[in-house]
């Protein structure tokens, strides 16, 4: 026997292979979870503090929607570089913050501005890097938020180490990483969801599909019978969505992050959903997807779809409505006073938080940029 046919040997044995699992409960719900419009809203509205939830979820909507509109008018006004909205996403966004705890982590991409400032985060300082004013702008460690990530998925594996992390030491967070229907294409996503699987470890992984990744449609991007599927292959178990009904994503996500806590594993969620605006301020829709494609979605807008359902099931009125416009207006108002000012930057600071030991290139860098810095302030002095 050599020495190879040896470590094969002993490696096929049935404790390498371990206990044969049953998919079966790992697979997601073959039609997405819906509240709105099924006697499930009854249901919550009559559960103890079910219409305060309600109440609070359609205001969070309200806001969430002028949060987008204002960040969209403040790059046609040139004071934020860029944006790429959530419009049409909010009710995924919102259910981020109300399912989550105190303590717990959210790991954000690009697009979820709108779920960082519903966690807590002031929102200019939220939208510093798509301001292009800094690496991040808010302490993560102030509201448990790490920061918004551009490379897409990056923030999967990370997600899973902290949650991971936090476990090893007796700590009952939970690890929420918020990815596109583009990211699970992405090595690190599936990575992370098998190092979940493996180690068990708390973490929530929240997929908004909302049918693009830039100008590529789902059909072109995955074959996969839903996207929470993918989970069932790493041992995880997978949910389905309508990521448009703000209370059942609310629902979902509540159970997802209550069954990683207690320590019974990673949960994948699919939330189905549309990007109602272009990718960004710099795309034009248009060219890939119809119009009416995008008039069926704007049928089922996140926000119409609870207004009308509360109002129906006499959660909300009137006053509620005004109400929560009248919090939207306040908080557009402050983001566009605080866009008007300057923002004090330090030029020095783009070297910070790189690398725990900067690299000789970074360094020589830094100190040619300190020199011109400083030569600057002289001629300034000098007039
Ligand atoms: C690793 C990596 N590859 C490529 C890109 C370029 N890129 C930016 S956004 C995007 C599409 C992402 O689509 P999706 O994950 O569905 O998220 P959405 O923008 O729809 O929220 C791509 C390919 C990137 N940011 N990171």
């Amino acid at each position: 026997m050599t020495v190879l046919d040896h470590d094969l040997a002993a490696a096929w044995t049935p404790d390498a292979h371990g206990p044969r699992r049953d998919p079966a409960p790992l697979l997601p719900d073959s039609e997405p979870v819906r509240i709105l419009g099924t006697p499930a809203l009854r249901r919550t509205a009559d559960s103890p503090g079910g219409r305060e939830l309600l109440r609070d979820l359609h205001r969070r909507l309200v806001v969430g929607r002028r949060f987008n509109q204002q960040a969209t008018t403040l790059t046609k006004q040139g004071r934020l570089a860029v944006y790429p909205a959530s419009t049409g996403q909010e009710a995924c966004q919102i259910a981020v913050a109300s399912a989550l705890r105190p303590g717990d982590w959210l790991f954000p991409s690009y697009r979820d501005t709108l779920a960082v400032v519903s966690r807590g985060v002031d929102p200019v300082q939220t939208l510093t890097l798509l301001r292009g004013n800094a690496h991040c702008g808010y302490d993560p460690y102030e509201h448990q938020v790490a920061p918004l990530s551009t490379p897409l998925a990056t923030q999967a594996p990370h997600a899973v180490g902290l949650a991971h992390a936090a476990r090893l030491r007796g700590e009952s967070t939970v690890a929420l990483a918020l990815v596109g229907d583009g990211g699970t294409s992405e090595g690190d996503f599936h990575e992370a969801l098998n190092f979940a699987g493996v180690l068990n470890a708390p973490v929530v992984f929240l997929v908004q599909n909302n049918g693009y990744a830039i100008s590529v449609p789902l059909a072109k991007q995955s074959a996969a019978p839903t996207l929470a599927h993918k989970a069932v292959g790493y041992g995880i178990q997978g949910r389905l969505v309508d990521g448009n009904d703000a209370v059942a994503v609310h629902i979902v996500l509540s159970e997802a992050v209550e069954h990683a806590r207690t320590g019974r594993g990673p949960v994948l969620v699919e939330a189905v959903t549309y990007r109602l605006e272009a990718h960004t301020n710099a795309d034009d829709a248009g060219r890939y997807r119809s119009a009416e494609e995008v008039e069926r979605w704007q049928a089922r807008d996140p926000l119409t779809l609870m207004e009308r359902h509360l109002r129906e099931a006499g959660v909300i009125g009137d006053a509620d409505v005004a109400a929560a416009a009248a919090e939207a207006e306040e908080l557009a108002d402050r983001m566009r006073t605080l866009f008007h000012v300057k923002p004090q930057l330090d030029p020095m600071s783009l070297f910070a938080h790189v690398y725990a030991e900067p690299t000789p290139q970074l360094r020589e860098q830094a100190a040619q940029l300190a020199a011109e810095l400083a030569a600057e302030a002289a001629t300034e002095e000098r007039r």
